[in-house]
């Protein structure tokens, strides 16, 4: 029987929180403004996949100021893991969410956070380890664009409120499609993409999952699915997502904190699936 985290001493402030997500994703968001066009030195290369030295000092950046505000709570990123194991609470974070678009200097990249409570209120709806996601944001720094959530309330794009797309046809659908890291994922995706890229109007593969999902919560996009997909890659796209009026399925699909999604505006969703 897997322990329950003990209930923290006092309950998180999530106006506090949500400014310091803020603070901490403008400051990464700089440093990838200046370091866009420049040599960047990579820490692992994959076929599939880029590991960037600034992946690892932007989530030093942000360790460092969430826990400053906050020292009692966890921290899990793609990075790795920092803080306090024992609290209720966790931040999720990717310092940089579309590393492969940052590595060669494309401006379609940004920074997410969330912030997540273990045996939330009754009611709240959880991943199947047990956490709710209570805030997200995410900032992409090339666009300027600042979107976030807090669980209950609209989701804001730079202040001001945002709802999906009332598109109920695939005909007229952008959906966009990520097909992961793995040649197994790649290879698991395929068909599907071959496909819907008939059903629909358009696909767009753009390689950053957090970006995807407030597009879909902004209306750009009408949908977006993705096997093998990170939780620090959806946990506050998510949250973003739902507080738009849309609806976000996931599924745990392998080990370390790894999913399958469907993402949607919600009339879409029955007429979608996401491979096996
Ligand atoms: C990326 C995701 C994208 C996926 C890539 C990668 P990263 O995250 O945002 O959707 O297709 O394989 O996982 O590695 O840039 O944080």
């Amino acid at each position: 029987m897997k322990a329950t985290k003990k209930a923290p001493n006092s309950e998180i402030n999530l106006r506090e929180a949500q400014r310091q997500a803020v603070g901490a994703a403008r400051v990464v968001g700089e440093l990838m403004r200046r370091n866009l066009a420049a040599k960047k030195r990579a820490n692992t290369v994959t076929q599939h996949d880029i590991k960037l030295e600034l992946d690892v000092r932007s989530q030093k950046l942000i360790e460092k100021k969430l826990r400053a505000a906050f020292p009692q709570t966890a921290l899990l990123g793609e990075e790795g893991v920092a803080g306090n194991s024992d609290s209720a609470y966790r931040w999720v974070v990717d310092p940089i969410d579309g590393t492969v678009n940052f590595a060669y200097g494309i401006p379609h990249a940004c920074v997410s956070i969330a912030l997540q409570r273990e045996n939330p209120k009754a009611g709240t709806e959880t991943y199947a380890d047990g956490y709710a996601t209570l805030l997200g944001v995410v900032y992409d720094p090339f666009a300027d664009e600042l979107w976030t959530a807090l669980r209950g309330q609209p989701a804001r794009l730079n202040g001001r409120i945002i709802r999906v797309s009332k598109r109920r046809n695939l005909q007229e659908a952008i959906v966009s499609i990520g097909f992961a890291k793995s040649r197994e994922t790649l290879e698991a995706t395929l068909p599907y993409f071959l496909e819907l890229v008939h059903q629909v109007r358009k696909i767009r593969i753009m390689g950053a999952a957090a970006l995807a999902l407030t597009y879909v919560a902004t209306g750009r996009f009408d949908a977006y699915i993705e096997r093998g997909i990170r939780l620090w890659d959806i946990a506050a796209g998510g949250l973003i997502l739902q507080s738009a009026g849309g609806d976000f399925w996931q599924q745990p699909a392998g080990p370390d904190h790894t999913y399958r999604m469907i993402a949607s505006n919600g009339l879409l969703r029955r007429q979608l699936r996401v491979p096996d």
